[in-house]
Order: C-alpha cells, then sequence, then structure tokens
C-alpha cells in the first residue's frame, strides 16, 4: 500500500496556524445581520400587531436574538472557575534532547504558541480575585507535535493524596450548602472540619496560609506542575521531572488586610493587572524550570516522589532554567477564550509521560469527563482556543455541534477503501508510546507508609519562612480558625499544628483563646476495615533545616516594572516636582497616577496645569504600590486638611509599601498617625523617602518600591488605617 507523504512543518507555518485558529470576526464596515446573514432593518422593535399592540410570533429575528441570549450562559468550572488569561508563547534555551524527544524542549529555533490561564480555585466566576486561595496556572502549549497542557498551580503540593478525596475536598471548601455562605474563602467550619481530620493536608495548608495565597499578581507568581511526570528521551530512557515557572519579576504578595480591602475596591484587580501590563507591552516573563531525577535514584529521597503533598527541595535537586515563557497577547474575547479553553493533564506530547502519582491518575480521568458537561459534547477539541496547531486526522465522527466536515465513506481503521488513512505513525515519525513501565503487584485499594509522613515538610516550609511571614501565618490561621465556629474543630487543628511548630501552635492558640491539646492526630480518613496503626501519621523531623526557596523574602528584588505609583496632589502643587518624578518611574518601567480631591486639572505653582487621572472616591491606596507627595505648600496644606489623602497615606504606611514625600512634609506627616511617631531621619531604611534634594529623593524612592515592602514595619510601627 502506498503511503502518503506527511507533510512538515515550518515554524513559519505553525504560527499561520495558530493565527488561523483564532476564527476571529471583524465588524468593521458590515451590516448588522441575523445568524441567518440575513440583513437586519429595524434593531430597535419587536414585530407587534399595530403600534400598541402584542408582539408577534412571527417575529423570527426577535426570537433569534433572544433565544441565543437566553443560552449565552454556560456551567461554570466546577472549581477555577474565576480565571483571566493570555496568549504569548514558549522557547527552549537549549535542546534537552539527552532526557526528552519533545519537540518544543529540543529545538531552540522554535516559538511554541501558548495560551494561559490563571485562576482562583474556590470562588465562583463573578468572586474576588483577591481571595487567600491557591491561584491555578495552567498552561497550554500549541506544539508541532500536539497539545501539552501543563495544568498547575501556584503552589507545589496538593491537599490531598489520592484523587478519590478530591470530590469531599472541594465539597469542603465551596460555600456551605444550606446558605451558600461564604462565597471564596477557606475560613469556615467545613473546610477546617475536613482539613482536621486529614493530617495528609498539613504540608499544603501552611502554603495556603502563607502569603503565596495572596499573590501581588499573577505574574508575580511561581507555577508549578504539583506532580512528578516522566520525560522519555528518542532511547526510550525516562527521567522522573517536577515542573517549575519562575517569574521574572519575582514572587510578591500583598498584605491580608490589603487583600481583603482589594476586595472591594477592586474585585477584578489581577486580571486588571495582567490585561494592562500585556497591553503596556510589559510582557510578563516566566523561566521554565525543571528538577530531573534520573530513574535509578527514584528511592534515593526520604520522601516518595509520587506522594503530591512533597517537594523536592531544590536544595537536593537543583531547578535548572531551560526556557522562557512570554506573554504578548490579551485575548479579543473572553467567553470563545479564556471561558473556553479546556486544560487536561492527559494533553501530553511524545517525549513527556505520567506517573503513578494517585492524585496525577484520577485527574487523568477528571478533565475530559467535566469539559463534556460545561462545554455540552466530544467536539470541544474543535473550538478555536483547543485547536491542535498540529493537524488532525482520525475516525472519530459526530456529536453535539461537530464542526469538521469529514469527506467520504470511510470512518474506520484498518481500511482499503480510504488507502488506509490515516495511518498509525511509527515512533519514528513522532507516533506516541507510552513509557512501558514494569508493574508486578496486586490489585489493591492501599497507600504506601512512604506518604504518611505529614508533617516533617510542613515543618520545613514554616521554618523557612522571614520573621514577617511567620507572623503572617499565625495571622492567617488565626484568623480562618477564628472564622470556623467549632470549637472542637479549631483543637483538632491545634494539635496538628503542634506537630508542625510547638511555637505556631501556640501562638495561634492564644489567639483563638485555647489551649494546645496533647495527643496523636488522629486520621479520620482511613478505609472502614483499616488497621490504624496502617494509617497513622509519621512523625518524622526535617532532614533539612530550612530551603531558601521557600520563602519570598529570598525572591529577586530591584525591578519597578509596572509598579503602580500614586502622586498625590492638590492646587498648588509643584508641578516640576511631579515632572521630574513622573519622568524617572515611568523610565524605570512604573506606571504613575495621580490622584487628587477632584478629577480634572490642578494649578500648578508655576502656572502649569497638572491632568488628575483619579480622585479620593474612585482610588484607594490598595490599589498602588508606592506613594509620592510632591512640594507645593497649598498642595501639601490641603492634602493635610484632607481625611481621605491622611487615610491613603496611613494605609500605605501600614500595608509596608515605599512612600516619598518631597518639600516641606512636616504639615502632612504630621496628620498620619505615623509621621507622629517617626524618626524622619531614620526614616529611609523603613522606605519611607522625605527631603528636600530631588534627585536623592527620586534614586531613594525607586530602590524603596524595588524592595517591594518593608515588612518589619509591622511589628516596629503598627498603625490603625
Ligand atoms: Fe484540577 C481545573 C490544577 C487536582 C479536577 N485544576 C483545574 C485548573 C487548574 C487545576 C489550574 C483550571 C484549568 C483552567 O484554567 O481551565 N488540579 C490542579 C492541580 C491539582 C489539581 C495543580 C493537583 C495537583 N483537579 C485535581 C484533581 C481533580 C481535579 C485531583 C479531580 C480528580 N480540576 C479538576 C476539574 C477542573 C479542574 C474538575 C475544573 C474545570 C476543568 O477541570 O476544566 O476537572
Amino acid at each position: 500500500m502506498a503511503k502518503i507523504k506527511k507533510p512538515g512543518r515550518t515554524p513559519e507555518a505553525t504560527a499561520k496556524a495558530a493565527d488561523l485558529m483564532k476564527n476571529t470576526v471583524s465588524d468593521e464596515g458590515t451590516f448588522l445581520t441575523s445568524n441567518q446573514g440575513v440583513k437586519v432593518n429595524d434593531d430597535q422593535n419587536s414585530l407587534k400587531a399595530g403600534e400598541r399592540g402584542a408582539t408577534l410570533m412571527e417575529d423570527f429575528l426577535f426570537r433569534e436574538k433572544m433565544t441565543h441570549f437566553d443560552h449565552e450562559r454556560i456551567p461554570e468550572r466546577i472549581v477555577h472557575a474565576r480565571g483571566a488569561g493570555a496568549h504569548g508563547f514558549f522557547q527552549v534555551y537549549e535542546s534537552l534532547g539527552n532526557i526528552t524527544k519533545a519537540g518544543f524542549l529540543t529545538d531552540p529555533s522554535r516559538t511554541t504558541p501558548v495560551f494561559v490561564r490563571f485562576s482562583t480555585v474556590a470562588g465562583s466566576r463573578g468572586s474576588t480575585d483577591l481571595a487567600r486561595d491557591v491561584r491555578g496556572f495552567a498552561v497550554k502549549f500549541y506544539t508541532e507535535e500536539g497539545n501539552f497542557d501543563l495544568v498547575g498551580n501556584n503552589m507545589p503540593v496538593f491537599f490531598i493524596q489520592d484523587a478519590i478525596k478530591f470530590p469531599d475536598l472541594v465539597h469542603a471548601v465551596k460555600p456551605e450548602p444550606h446558605n451558600e455562605i461564604p462565597q471564596a474563602a477557606s475560613a469556615h467550619d467545613t473546610f477546617w472540619d475536613f482539613i482536621s481530620l486529614m493530617p495528609e493536608s498539613t504540608h499544603m495548608i501552611m502554603w495556603l496560609m502563607s502569603d503565596r495565597a495572596i499573590p501581588r499578581s499573577y505574574r508575580m507568581m511561581e507555577g508549578f506542575g504539583v506532580h512528578t511526570f516522566r520525560l522519555v528521551n528518542e532511547k526510550g530512557q525516562s527521567s522522573f521531572v517536577k515542573f517549575h515557572w519562575k517569574p521574572l519579576l519575582g514572587v510578591h504578595s500583598v498584605a491580608w488586610d490589603e487583600a481583603q480591602k482589594i476586595s472591594g475596591k477592586d474585585p477584578d484587580f489581577h486580571r486588571r493587572d495582567l490585561w494592562q501590563a500585556i497591553e503596556a507591552g510589559q510582557f510578563p516573563e516566566w523561566e521554565l524550570g525543571l528538577q530531573v531525577v534520573p530513574e535509578k535514584d527514584e528511592h534515593k529521597f526520604e520522601f516518595d516522589l509520587l506522594d503530591p503533598t512533597k517537594i523536592i527541595p531544590e536544595e537536593l535537586v537543583p531547578v535548572q532554567r531551560i526556557g522562557k515563557l512570554t506573554l504578548n497577547r490579551n485575548p479579543d474575547n473572553f467567553f470563545a477564550e479564556t471561558e473556553q479553553v479546556a486544560f487536561h493533564v492527559g494533553h501530553v506530547v511524545p517525549g513527556i509521560d505520567f506517573t503513578n502519582d494517585p492524585l496525577m491518575q484520577g485527574r487523568l480521568f477528571s478533565y475530559t469527563d467535566t469539559q463534556l458537561i460545561r462545554l455540552g459534547g466530544p467536539n470541544f477539541h474543535e473550538i478555536p482556543i483547543n485547536r491542535p496547531v498540529a493537524p488532525v486526522h482520525n475516525n472519530q465522527r459526530d456529536g453535539f455541534m461537530r464542526q469538521t466536515i469529514n469527506p467520504g465513506r470511510v470512518s474506520y481503521q484498518p481500511n482499503s477503501l480510504g488507502g488506509g488513512c490515516p495511518f498509525q505513525a511509527k515512533m519514528a515519525d513522532g507516533g506516541f508510546s507510552s513509557y512501558s513501565e514494569r508493574i508486578d503487584a496486586k490489585k489493591v485499594r492501599e497507600r504506601s507508609r512512604s506518604f504518611f509522613d505529614h508533617f516533617s515538610q510542613a515543618t520545613l516550609f514554616y521554618n523557612s519562612q522571614s520573621e514577617p511571614e511567620k507572623a503572617h501565618m499565625v495571622d492567617a490561621f488565626s484568623f480562618e480558625l477564628g472564622k470556623v465556629q467549632t470549637v472542637a474543630v479549631r483543637e483538632r487543628m491545634l494539635l496538628t499544628l503542634s506537630k508542625v511548630q510547638k511555637d505556631l501552635a501556640s501562638k495561634v492558640a492564644y489567639k483563638l483563646g485555647l489551649k494546645v491539646p496533647k495527643g496523636k492526630v488522629i486520621n479520620e480518613g482511613i478505609p472502614a476495615d483499616a488497621d490504624p496503626r496502617k494509617y497513622a501519621p509519621i512523625e518524622a523531623k526535617p532532614s533539612l533545616e530550612q530551603s531558601d526557596a521557600l520563602s519570598m523574602a529570598n525572591t529577586i528584588k530591584g525591578n519597578i516594572a509596572t509598579r503602580m505609583i500614586a502622586i498625590l496632589a492638590a492646587d498648588g502643587v509643584n508641578e516640576s516636582n511631579i515632572t521630574k518624578m513622573q519622568a524617572a518611574l515611568t523610565a524605570a518601567g512604573a506606571v504613575t497616577k495621580t490622584v487628587a480631591p477632584r478629577l480634572g486639572f490642578l494649578q500648578g505653582t508655576q502656572g502649569g496645569q497638572v491632568e488628575v487621572q483619579e480622585s479620593f472616591l474612585t482610588a484607594a491606596s490598595v490599589m498602588f504600590d508606592a506613594v509620592y507627595i510632591p512640594g507645593g505648600d497649598n498642595s501639601v496644606a490641603t492634602l493635610a486638611e484632607t481625611p481621605d489623602a491622611v487615610h491613603f497615606l496611613n494605609e500605605a504606611y501600614r500595608h509596608c509599601k515605599a512612600i516619598a514625600i518631597e518639600g516641606d512634609c512636616e504639615q502632612v506627616l504630621a496628620k498620619t498617625y505615623f509621621g507622629q511617631k517617626l524618626e524622619i531621619n531614620d526614616a529611609a531604611t523603613d522606605g519611607i523617602v522625605t527631603g528636600k534634594n530631588s534627585a536623592s529623593i527620586v534614586n531613594d524612592f525607586i530602590a524603596a518600591i524595588g524592595q517591594h515592602r518593608f515588612w518589619e514595619r509591622e511589628v516596629a510601627h503598627k498603625v490603625p488605617a
């Protein structure tokens, strides 16, 4: 049988295919039509029996429009409903051909198109971005060999070890079913009831109660594939791998008080931030990092590589940065792209394969299953955002909303009537072949004892945090458990925390007005007939004292690109101060906005005018990273007498942000809580920049913004705001 020559694919062809995939329709210069292409003459009035009469059923235009509208909504995702997406590309630095045959990881000349969707987990589609929550970090690589989805999170571990518990976890964290309260929050009884009975979740709740759960920006989050995956090379040799995304802007968070306020002032904070950065051409970037473990080292560690509640500390296996992801295009249409994109852990390409991680194994079922109901049938891969750029040829046919028109009468294999097409691909032709892992096992519903050290990495995480980060975790636990009404649940959690770190448990206990109970942590997540000893948590000590990679205090600092800076001003402002500061900040990539008592223009001291972008009604300090007050006696005096301006400063101070005040600032500082306590001369080290030397103010302010936050301030001067 003659074989048909298979077409090759150049990078240009890939890029073109990625563009075609969009199916974008432009309405420019067109007439309004019905869905049947009939030009519409009147889209203002329905067809009636007389000017004041009833609408007629005959009005096909009205009925078509209304029917489509009535069916506009699709079910939201059961988890990760709230999200924001962007297009971009990925490029590997050097070939990784020695460990994988995946084309996008072996050809440094290729740019692989990607679509990324960030999300929160627990909230509904309309919920706030700043909930304390895990963030989804799902990447679809449209590779020339098919789509690869890396469906990860911004935390490297998970709550449960076996996918069969996922519905329980999600039911526990979602709003309670009787009154649907609270929205997008884990701070309620059912969540902590579940967690307190499932000690395997201990490591994950350390991450969830840390500042990682309230990121400053999607652009400033790490991402993790969580599970141990496999890489397979041309020779069929496999290595274990953990995937990491390392943001080039560093890993940063907001303060919890700030997060709660942002949720009111701008619930779209992260979505807006991502959109604006891309619109401004400041493209978010991450490096893809790999921790590679040769197959022979599978059992070298004191934890099990298949256990998704464990990390491989970077001290044990360093993260190699092997390529870069750049997001450079916003979606054209939120629904068509961000809402309809369908990720699946099972979308892999030759060179990448699975392991027996029991959480991953369950995910391999769940994702396609959920798309069937959410996107209404088996043809969701034909929706433009989900279409691979690699050509699709198979004998699958029909189903709801089928788009492809397959000509001919052959839809089976083997066949002779269709010339045998489409052919199976040999491995040499790029055919996917599963890694032939050796299995010799009994069929059991059990868990390996190597999964039962639930505390040592939780302890490692806590011990690796800076003092301010630890304090934030104490507050987070105290907040969440403080919202829990059932005292027994609070007590069980205190017992669990005492196995992580005694100091943490006693500080939280103090804030809850309780004592830390003594005894062994119970594990209720066990089978009915199980020997409880087999499921008892192992109380091990971490082999590592601490890991620098776990604390955000050690992240890259100094880059102020995309940081939002408020310039507070009023009439009588020194406009040359503003011009100079704005020029320096903008040159460093930051974004400035003038905030004043009212919109319009301000009168400057030198006769110029300053445009106002926000008023104290439309803006709040929590929407900015830093605050600058330019000189000008009248402006400073007005701000000092404007309670909203004073509150703005107090709040920025409380949230540990850089503040610069130029000229005669004492007047406004004297009105703030912190200004009354501050030793101005020592203040520069604390992120407060004052003085009359313009050049040094600008430089010191930029350096201070580059530090992100001055968390130590919370201990030194905690102020009301
Ligand atoms: Fe999941 C969505 C990440 C465990 C079942 N998950 C979803 C999304 C992300 C993750 C990022 C959103 C994708 C998007 O933006 O559309 N999930 C994870 C990670 C997990 C994890 C990192 C643990 C390592 N998930 C997990 C388990 C199950 C699911 C154990 C079920 C057995 N996840 C789903 C789902 C979702 C989903 C129900 C909801 C919407 C969707 O898939 O498309 O199937």
